[in-house]
């Protein structure tokens, strides 16, 4: 009976990525400045921090070098020259700081080219829950059109490839590969280098231990705005400024960065409730981009320093673990450049050669972390009336063909929702049967993976009651959702949940939303809800259920429209 839907799915998913196709052929659509909201709605342009940087500068120096000049100044920097020894007088860079300083670079290159990606999917951020037009307090992107339909497809923007991986609109299941996969090895060598530190006791080098730190890294700011900067000891102990900015990367920065992006995770986010109304998903997607900001900030002035207080000394330090003046660092920094760069200019047209290894080995890094997490009981949060977010956005390809636009006009009159498959009682329901079982209603959190959110109340049929009337077989572990729409680049949209998902008490079958029946846009008249997972698995316009044994089966064979055609995981919960 299902058939039909079976063969309306498109088998013949892509292997390659051809940027001129990619996802329906979006056109270009590059963003604007980035810009922050002042009041409630005026916008100020963040380019205008260069100049106004560049000016800071000017004038710091001045003022610098005219304090420099106060014999009071002069007296203070004598006596907090800049360094404070370090306790235990540990002295030296071993071998495995520079190795595990160069991993960290290697990874956080693709780290944030990824992430840059990934923001470029929505590029908007916000402090609520909720993802409202004109109350994001940043942005790359003109205002949301009027157009009640706007969709958060067309929203993105366009990054270059060079910057992003692989730099084409709305190319985040492939973004998130690379971002949550290098993120594991990044964890990993972080977690070897605390240990490492702590039990060396290189540690000392890094934590500021006093409050001799304060006056002493005060000391190093006029010193180095005054352009005329303290002695080098980077050898035996970093100057104090030096200490202060690398604690803080390494002791805020760094560990912030995983717990941001664990708020991040609707997984998460939906089953620890403590942390998610504290720390809301959208408040963490804005604070994992403050960190990011963070560090291009640090490795900025970082790069910068490192090149002009002793370029020779300091390289021979990080990358050949010696003190002296020979050119032995500079060669090893070359070799490590020549790996970052090879690396750098090769990830985009591999991703878009390759997107299906991309794709099995980012499953396979990130999976077994994902399934760690859904050992947790899952707990999907309930809201109230008074979270209902004020606006929804859209998301998806419309359906637009004459059999959904009769459909409609007839007020779904004719319309059947057939379920079946592996079941004992195969059925099809009208609208008016589906209304005629037990009512279910939900207000819960909707989570696109483009990165908005928001709540809203639905209303329709439990799973489980449907689950009652059909009776699956024991072998039926898959659930194929088929949709009226199609996806962007022709057959059907559909996608593929495991059956315990359908137990879930807040997994169901919408037909209203807000306490009107649902839109259009939302997947009139019928829509899956299961909260335990992303956006792009609640399927709109619902057209039939099937119970299977395996994913493998149907479409692509990877367990749904996006996992063939756009390189998603079949299960995407974090
Ligand atoms: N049939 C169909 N269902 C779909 C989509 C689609 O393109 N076609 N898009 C999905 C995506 S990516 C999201 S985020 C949600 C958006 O739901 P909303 O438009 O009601 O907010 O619908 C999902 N369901
Ligand atoms: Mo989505």
């Amino acid at each position: 009976m299902l058939d039909e839907f079976r063969r309306q799915l498109s088998t013949g998913a892509e292997n390659v990525v051809d940027p001129k196709t990619w996802s329906g052929s979006l056109p270009n659509q590059w963003g604007t400045a980035p810009m922050l909201r002042v009041g409630r709605s005026r916008w100020f342009n963040l380019l205008w921090l260069v100049p106004l940087g560049l000016a800071l500068l000017v004038a710091g120096v001045a003022a610098a070098q005219a304090l420099r000049e106060l014999p009071a100044v002069q007296a203070f920097v004598e006596r907090y020259p800049g360094t404070v020894p370090p306790p235990n007088g540990q002295e030296g860079i071993p071998a495995w700081v520079g190795w595990q300083h160069f991993l960290n670079l290697f990874l956080m290159a693709f780290i944030i080219r990824s992430a840059v990606q990934i923001l470029t999917d929505h590029p908007r951020l916000y402090w609520t829950r909720h993802s409202t037009p004109g109350r994001e307090w940043f942005r790359f992107q003109k205002e949301v059109p009027p157009d009640p339909l706007w969709t958060a497809k067309q929203d993105s923007v366009n990054v270059p490839g060079w910057i992003g991986i692989p730099g084409l609109r709305h190319s985040i299941g492939l973004a998130r590969w690379w971002h949550l996969g290098a993120d594991v090895f990044w964890l990993l060598n972080g977690v070897i280098f605390y240990i490492l530190l702590f039990t060396t006791g290189h540690w000392q080098r890094l934590v500021p231990t006093s409050w001799d730190y304060v006056p002493n890294a005060a000391s190093v700011a006029v010193q180095y705005l005054s352009l005329d900067w303290p002695a080098e000891t980077g050898w035996t102990a970093y100057n104090a400024l030096q200490v202060l900015a690398y604690f803080v990367t390494v002791f805020v920065a760094g560990p912030a960065a995983l717990l941001t992006g664990l708020g991040l995770s609707p997984a998460l986010s939906t089953r620890i409730r403590p942390v998610s109304s504290l720390l809301s998903i959208q408040a963490a997607r804005s604070l994992h981009f403050l960190v990011m900001c963070w560090f291009l900030l640090f490795i900025g002035m970082h790069v910068t320093l490192v090149l002009t207080t002793g370029m020779r000394a300091n390289l021979n330090h990080m990358f050949a673990a010696r003190d002296d003046h020979s050119w032995g660092g500079f060669w090893v920094f070359a070799v490590a450049m020549v790996v970052l760069i090879v690396a750098w200019v090769a990830a985009t047209p591999f991703t878009l050669r390759h997107p299906r290894v991309v794709q099995s080995v980012g499953y396979a890094l990130v999976g077994p972390l994902q399934r760690l997490f859904e050992h947790l009981d899952a707990k999907p949060g309930q809201y109230t009336e008074a979270d209902i977010s004020p606006y929804m956005w859209h998301n998806g390809k419309y359906p637009q063909t004459d059999e959904y636009k009769a459909l409609f006009d007839s007020g779904f009159a004719t319309y059947r929702l057939r379920i079946g498959g592996l079941v004992r009682n195969p059925v099809e329901l009208s609208l008016e049967q589906l209304r005629a079982l037990p009512h279910h209603e939900q207000i819960t959190q909707h989570f696109c993976i483009q990165g908005w959110s928001g709540i809203a109340k639905w209303d329709g049929v439990s799973m489980q009651t449907v689950l009652d009337l059909v009776q699956p077989d024991p072998e039926a572990k898959w659930v194929a959702f088929y949709s009226l729409g199609e996806g962007v680049d022709g057959g059907i949209y559909y996608d593929v949940h495991p059956i315990e998902h359908m137990r879930h008490h807040l997994t169901m079958l919408a037909y209203g939303m807000n306490g009107e029946s649902l839109s259009y846009g939302h997947g009139a008249p019928l829509r899956l809800r299961n909260e335990s997972e992303h956006g792009f698995k609640q399927v709109k316009w619902l057209a039939g259920i099937e119970f299977i044994r395996h994913f493998s089966e149907i479409g692509g064979g990877r367990g749904g429209y996006n996992q063939d055609h756009e390189f998603f995981g079949y299960r995407h919960a974090i």
